[in-house]
């Protein structure tokens, strides 16, 4: 894991492993600094350069190939070039695999922090202690190319998902303005080894999201992601989105949603062509005693697992699920022990990853179709 061989091809070449004949489903390979990707890929959220509790050794073991940080915390906690000076972030995190990071411009456009607006950047207040600072296109660039994940993400404008329509494009146009500045700045501030991806906005109306993507693809980024998606829109909206949009978007590149979703989300996106996501849902569901299995989910602290010696879930091969009971996982988050929340994340990582691991291999076999449709089955059955 993690290391380039002799012959491995450039970073940033996607091969195209399978594609499926009945939906827009594809199987393909990312080359990366680190080594390659399989996808369709989950990345689990590591903020800070940690996936909350867990050694590396774990993230592997759950089926983690790319952890996912973001430029915008470390640049304030503990700062570029303090993780430049630690190894990067792959020797500050002992992680060898693939890192992708995010810019902040999520971040920074949620209401509480965002300050004023222009085409050359944004003025924000950071959620550490209130104080003042300025984020544009080259400063993201520069703070990536010190913390110096594989995989870095330009600033864009994420608009609320209620905006009108007017809002929607400015924030689009404005994206676009700061993409450009970043295709331009790329070359000169990242390593040639870092890819460089553009994010697509435009909200559900899918008229934006095409001219974006179009806008966008002139820029020759070396993959492409969908944000503004999961921001308050209806999701049947949000799926609509993926199956008009993910198939417009380059396909030579990696396409990428970001901050996506649900078991279900993530069977409509990779139906629709969409090959990364990222999400907080499993780590954030274990801390809160959320379980999530291919029977359903539910929380650990009912009563009535208080003497159920059955895995959390039966189903499972992963190393909580053939040695711990519900019994004793809810024992250990009623006494608030540390390792409950350690257990579940494991778990839960681990089911995100085989629900996406199933698909993969089943576009894979040629047999997408079959399994799809009984992972439907398994989310008409139980909720997720
Ligand atoms: N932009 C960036 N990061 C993001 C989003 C976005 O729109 C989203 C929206 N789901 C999550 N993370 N830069
Ligand atoms: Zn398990």
């Amino acid at each position: 894991l993690g290391r380039r061989s002799e012959g491995d091809p450039a970073p940033g070449t996607l091969e195209i492993v399978a594609e499926d004949p009945d939906s827009d489903a594809r199987s393909c390979r990312l080359w990366t600094g680190h080594g390659p990707v399989e996808t369709p890929c989950f990345m689990p959220v590591g903020t800070y350069g940690a996936v909350k509790g867990l050694l590396p050794e774990e993230l592997r073991t759950v089926g983690s190939q790319v952890v996912l940080a973001n430029a915008y915390h470390l640049t304030h906690r503990p700062g570029p070039e303090r993780v430049r000076s630690l190894g990067g972030i792959h020797g500050f995190m002992h992680w060898p695999g693939p890192v992708l990071t995010d810019s902040g411009g999520y971040q920074v456009f949620s209401l509480r922090s965002l300050q004023k607006i222009d085409d050359s950047g944004v003025d924000y207040r950071t959620h550490f202690d209130g104080s003042k600072a300025r984020m544009t296109p080259r400063s993201v660039l520069e703070a990536e190319a010190a913390i110096g994940p594989d995989i870095c993400m330009i600033l864009d404008h994420c608009p609320p998902g209620d905006a009108d329509r007017s809002a929607m494009r400015a924030a689009m146009e404005r994206t676009t303005r700061w993409a450009r500045e970043a295709a331009r700045l790329r070359r000169d501030i990242l390593r040639p080894e870092q890819l460089c991806f553009g994010i697509v906005q435009g909200g559900t109306d899918l008229e934006l999201r095409r001219e974006h993507v179009d806008a966008l693809a002139e820029l020759d980024f070396d993959g492409y992601a969908l944000g503004g998606l999961s921001v308050g829109e209806p999701i049947p909206k949000m799926h609509a989105t993926f199956a008009a949009i993910a198939p417009r978007m380059p396909k030579h590149k990696p396409r990428y949603v970001m901050g996506i979703g649900t078991p279900a989300d993530l069977l409509a996106a990779i139906r629709s062509g969409v090959d990364m996501f990222d999400c907080v849902i499993p780590s954030r569901h274990a801390r809160n005693g959320q379980i999530l299995t291919f029977q359903g989910r539910f929380n650990i602290r009912n009563g009535r697992f208080r003497t159920d010696d059955r895995p959390p879930d039966p189903d499972c091969a992963c190393p909580v699920c053939s040695r711990f009971s519900r019994a004793y996982l809810r024992h250990l988050h009623v006494h608030n022990d540390p390792l409950y929340v350690r257990l579940a994340t494991i778990h839960n990582l681990y089911f995100f990853h085989q629900w996406v691991a199933a698909q993969r291999q089943a576009i894979r076999a040629g047999n997408y179709a079959a399994v799809a449709a009984a992972l439907d089955a398994v989310l008409a059955e139980r909720r997720h």
